[in-house]
């Protein structure tokens, strides 16, 4: 893993090259190697991490090293295309109950859908087992769009996005439809209970866990430290790539608004804008392909502080955003660009919000 900082977007770093930032300085870390397309991390209170790699592996980070032998009963994935074993959390008293989160594309017969469940590691094995998220009605056909990050709120509450599996660019997208759990963040409780004061569960045939909907598919999820502002980052056609402040029952508009076009270029819509669905707080076309979002609070970079840090697949980017009172963007910096060999290029990127994790432990 790997801690970097540039000026812009031509600069890139090589394993301890101090590197001189607008506002920062600081040089790569390399945390682990080896590692085959990790899509999700987390710290444990003893130092260790565990990262997913997309195929299907559970793998520990244990004194700098990547222990070899992945870790055992992690549920089968379906493996193919964006689907895989995704993101990972810790339960918030991870400390006294042990519980650990994970979401993946789960297979059924020729179908697949994003899944959760919870478990605690024991030695080098997953013990018990419990799915905390599966509808076995919206499974779909493809590859695509799992969406699939997770993320606790300051009551425990547990929030996660599905993207829209792929459905076609009409206004019948089953992101806009609240009887499909595809194209939403979600809420629920850590066991997977429904929360009483979600906003469909009262609507006829809506499917309770929905938080809001009309998001295509969002692959950033964080809440804003110190408070309850859940910002998201998610992923446009081409261009329209989006960030939103996601709230109760809104309805944030794909693909009925959009900045992004169909990658043959055919516009999916007119309408960048329409009254009751909500505005992303600012896009990025041409996209970066939104993955992780993370705010730094450690205490080595003060001028960092409650900054955002949102990754771009493309390109490999890592981009700074200001927030500021008002919710809006006032400095958005392609803030490092990954130029190294590709094979740790993925590593590259979580490495940064690995490094804040620890800064923020530390
Ligand atoms: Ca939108």
């Amino acid at each position: 893993m790997l801690l970097i900082a540039t000026l812009s977007f031509t600069f890139s770093g090589k394993a301890g090259e101090i590197i001189r930032s607008e506002e920062e300085s600081f040089k790569i870390e390399v945390v682990a190697e080896g590692l085959k397309n990790p899509w999700g991390a987390v710290k444990l209170p003893d130092g260790r991490f565990l990262i997913t790699e997309r195929r299907g592996t559970l793998r520990l980070v244990e004194n700098g090293k990547l222990v070899e032998e992945p870790i055992k009963n992690v549920p089968q994935v379906l493996a193919q295309g964006q689907g895989g074993l995704l993101d990972i959390e810790l339960h918030p008293e991870y400390e006294k109950n042990g519980w650990i989160y994970l979401a993946f594309s789960k297979p059924m017969e020729d179908r697949s859908l994003t899944s959760i469940v919870r478990a605690r590691l024991q030695g080098s094995e997953l013990v018990d087992l419990e799915t905390i998220f599966d509808v076995k009605e919206d499974y779909t056909k493809g590859g695509i769009h799992f969406g699939c990050r997770m993320e606790f709120d300051r009551q425990g509450f547990l929030y996660f996005s599905i993207g829209d599996r792929g459905d076609k660019t009409t206004p019948e997208n089953r992101a806009q439809r609240l009887d499909h759990v595809a194209g939403k963040i979600h809420r629920i409780h850590d066991d997977g209970r429904i929360p009483e004061d979600n906003p469909f569960v009262k609507t006829e045939g809506a499917r309770p866990s929905i938080w809001s909907y009309g998001n295509r598919n969002a692959q950033g999820l964080k809440f804003q430290p110190g408070t309850d502002l859940l910002w998201e980052t998610e992923h446009g056609p081409r261009g329209g790539d989006e960030l939103n402040l996601i709230k109760k029952g809104l309805n944030y508009g794909w693909p009925v608004v959009t900045y992004g076009t169909n990658y043959s270029g055919v516009p999916i819509t007119d309408l960048r804008e329409k009254e009751g669905m909500e505005p992303p707080v600012i896009h990025w076309t041409p996209s970066i392909a939104a993955s992780g979002l993370d705010f730094y609070v450690g205490d080595k970079f003060p001028k960092w502080q409650g900054q955002a840090f949102a990754g771009g697949l493309a390109h490999q980017k890592i981009i700074r955003l200001v927030l500021d009172q008002n919710h809006k963007v006032t400095i958005r910096k392609y803030f490092w660009r990954n130029k190294a060999a590709s094979g740790i290029s993925v590593v590259l990127m979580m490495g940064f919000f690995m490094s804040c994790m620890m800064n923020r432990a530390a």
